[in-house]
């Protein structure tokens, strides 16, 4: 909140010419939508969110999400008056290489920015996920006296983003789920980019809404600074419904020939429309020269610092209250794991180790979930309607329900927390942008389940985690033409590989119980991104490893079985590399071949983005140059080649509808067509 009262039109202004002049001076960018919400921000910003720039990362604060991003001038704008570090040379830098202004906001770049929008639609999603962490973490931690987690959540979406489906899946769970702080403010300007959208979108928005357990109030005039702020005060006194205020307003407002119409969107006005506008709104003042009485009115810093140091008194008072709690409270908004968690990860390990079970790397997937779910209440876990074929739920995680009042249900079984397993349903885009929301809130570690095939489904928000850099798991199961009966709709083939793709995301395909378990491990102890655990349906043998070959699972990549292991005492002539549900098919041919006197190393490699970070010498000691290379995985052979593979043995083709292991004989996934190319590739040299 800024804490002096000023006329209204001032600091509208003020938005309005940084946001046109920030985009002249980079000839890029959108200057419509700042223009258009720079009302609808005085009244947010100016008079509701709980914010202070001296604090960016202050955990009870409102969270605000731009979900249409490309009015990213307007979050600088705001960040910039309001006290944050993000001084006037960083908005004239707006869109130029390494400044803090990047075209589309970006977290951990600027100061004071939540999420990462530009995607439409999924900023939403996002604020939909923070509502939810905030709303799950409140009942988790407050105390009767003790309310330490108490905050709002605020979003700007446009057009767009209600256009886009995702914000149709993002906004029915948010009503499921009760979400009475988070409050939607929709700029309805009737214009996109390919100009009026009358004729191709006629949804009556605020009818979905409200269809989906929404409270809708509006349209207001968004340019009545005051009339959307009674909206947002009424939304405030919501207490069982998420609250959407409609904002009637005009694209790139001020601009005499600009405003109202699609050029405004996507465009410098230039410096005639700019001078026009100047006129117009009586601003009398050069390119960024902003006047003292606006930055006056805008500094957020005293009342920011007001709420903050408010909220610490009621943070002593709890930990004085409540020593434990307050600092597992802490522990977990910091992101920390529990100080005994390499333990912790060295025990599933050695468990599934011991075990040696025979099970789908799905239910070793539960297994090990079994056991960090025990330990790691951050640990937040759902499915997008697949929970029993996914096994993301465990005996520590009961399913989060929501009572007529608005609260979680409080679980017996879990001491009184509310549940945390969520059911997605069948929305698997929304599930993925959503935990991104709740990583970025803080407080959980979000894991959600669906079938690898439907990750397509999902991939943007992968993507955007990626990007992000925040920690979130996904549980793909069902990986492969494995899968059988279901046939080649559900059956992944290029998935694995188009997952490697995407830098930052660690992929991971276990070939048993403790690689699965090491895989959950790597996941979670990761700070710096998402993880894709890719499960199979069907049984995996547990496979003996050697001697120190379990602590070398979590380097991406190891030596499981020299020739030795089968009864040569030769030097390897070839290595096979073998992922998932493959690398049992690598171990029979190597038995094949050495009945041939070939011998061959088998080489287990679940996850290429961790064994592509490991050192030179490593790499070597376990795909040593000059051996000759065969992969082995059921899916698309592309990104084999990178590792200088003499052939791969995969799959670039659609499955079909069989019994799996008929498929696997079908396709030629055979141990004996692997020894065969092995005996090939050797025959050539
Ligand atoms: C998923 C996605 N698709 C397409 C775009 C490109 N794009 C950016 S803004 C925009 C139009 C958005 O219209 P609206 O939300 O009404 O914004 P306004 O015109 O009011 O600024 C489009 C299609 C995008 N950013 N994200």
């Amino acid at each position: 909140m800024a804490t002096t009262a000023a006329p209204p039109s001032l600091m509208a202004h003020a938005i309005r010419a940084l946001a046109m002049d920030a985009v002249q001076q980079a000839n890029s960018g959108h200057p419509g939508a700042p223009m258009g919400m720079a009302e609808m921000a005085v009244a947010l910003w100016g008079r509701h969110l709980r914010h202070d720039p001296a604090a960016p990362q202050w955990p009870d604060r409102d969270r605000f999400v731009l979900s249409n991003g490309h009015a990213s001038m307007l979050l600088y704008a705001l960040l910039h008056l309001s006290g944050y570090d993000l001084p006037l040379a960083e908005i004239k830098a707006f869109r130029q290489l390494h400044s803090k202004t990047p075209g589309h906001p970006e977290v951990d770049v600027t100061p004071g920015v939540e999420t990462t929008t530009g995607p439409l639609g999924q900023g939403l999603a996002n604020a939909v996920g923070m509502a939810l962490s905030e709303k799950l973490l409140a009942a988790e931690f407050n105390r009767p006296g003790h309310q330490v987690v108490d905050h709002r959540t605020w979003a700007f979406a446009g057009d767009g983003c209600l256009m886009e489906g995702i914000s149709h899946e993002a906004i029915a769970l948010a009503g499921a789920w009760k979400l009475n702080k988070l409050c939607v403010l929709y700029d309805d300007n009737g214009i996109s980019i390919d100009g009026q959208v009358q004729p191709w979108y006629v949804d009556d928005a605020p009818a979905r809404f409200r269809a989906c357990g929404w409270e809708v109030i509006g349209p207001v005039d968004g340019h009545d600074v005051d009339a959307v702020d009674r909206a947002l005060r009424q939304a405030r006194a919501s207490t069982d419904k998420p609250v959407l205020v409609v904002c009637r307003t005009t694209i790139g407002k001020g601009a005499p020939k600009r405003a109202g119409t699609a050029k405004a969107h996507g465009e410098p006005l230039g410096a005639e429309e700019i001078a026009a506008t100047r006129a117009a709104i009586g601003w009398p003042h050069g390119p960024f020269e902003i006047p003292a009485e606006a930055y006056a009115a805008w500094d957020a810093r005293p009342a920011g610092a007001a709420a903050r140091a408010e909220w610490q008194q009621r943070l002593d008072a709890y930990a004085a209250a409540h020593p434990a709690l307050a600092a597992e409270l802490q522990r977990r908004q910091r992101g920390e794991l529990p100080a005994n968690f390499a333990q912790l990860a060295a025990d599933a390990l050695a468990a599934a180790d011991a075990a040696a079970a025979t099970v789908a790397s799905r239910k070793a997937s539960q297994l090990a979930l079994e056991a960090f779910t025990a330990a790691l209440p951050e640990l937040l876990g759902g499915s997008a309607d697949l929970t029993g074929s996914n096994l993301t739920n465990t005996a520590h995680t009961p399913a989060l329900r929501f009572g007529t009042d608005g609260a979680p249900v409080a679980n017996e079984s879990t001491g009184g927390r509310p549940g945390r397993h969520i059911n997605y349903g069948v929305r698997e885009f929304g599930m993925a942008a959503i935990m991104n929301g709740v990583a970025l809130h803080g407080g959980f570690i979000p894991y959600g389940g669906t079938f690898l095939t439907f990750s397509d489904y999902s991939r943007n928000a992968i993507r955007m985690a990626a990007l992000m850099k925040r920690r979130v798991i996904h549980v793909f199961t069902h990986d492969s033409i494995g899968l059988g009966e279901d046939g080649p709709t559900h059956q992944s083939v290029e998935h694995a590989a188009s997952l490697r793709l995407i830098p930052n995301l660690d992929v991971w395909r276990p070939a048993d119980t403790a690689e699965t378990a090491m895989a959950w491990a790597a996941a979670i102890a990761r700070h710096d991104g998402p993880s894709a655990l890719l499960l199979s349906r069907q049984n995996l043998p547990y496979l003996p490893k050697a001697r120190g070959a379990l602590a070398e699972i979590a380097k991406g990549a190891y030596v499981l079985a020299e020739p030795a292991e089968v009864g040569l005492k030769k030097k390897p002539q070839a290595v096979i590399i073998a992922t998932g549900s493959e690398v049992q098919l690598a171990l029979h041919a190597q038995a094949e071949l050495a009945k041939m006197k070939i011998a061959v190393r088998v080489v287990s490699m679940p996850s290429t983005s961790a064994f592509d970070r490991q050192g030179v010498a490593y790499k070597r000691s376990v795909l040593p140059d000059g051996l000759p290379r065969i992969a082995v995985e059921a899916g698309a052979t592309d990104g084999w080649w990178k590792y200088g593979c003499a052939a791969v043995v995969g799959l670039d083709r659609y499955g079909e509808s069989a019994p799996g292991p008929q498929l696997f004989a079908h396709f030629k996934l055979t141990a004996a067509n692997v020894a065969e190319t092995v005996r090939a590739v050797l025959a050539r040299r």
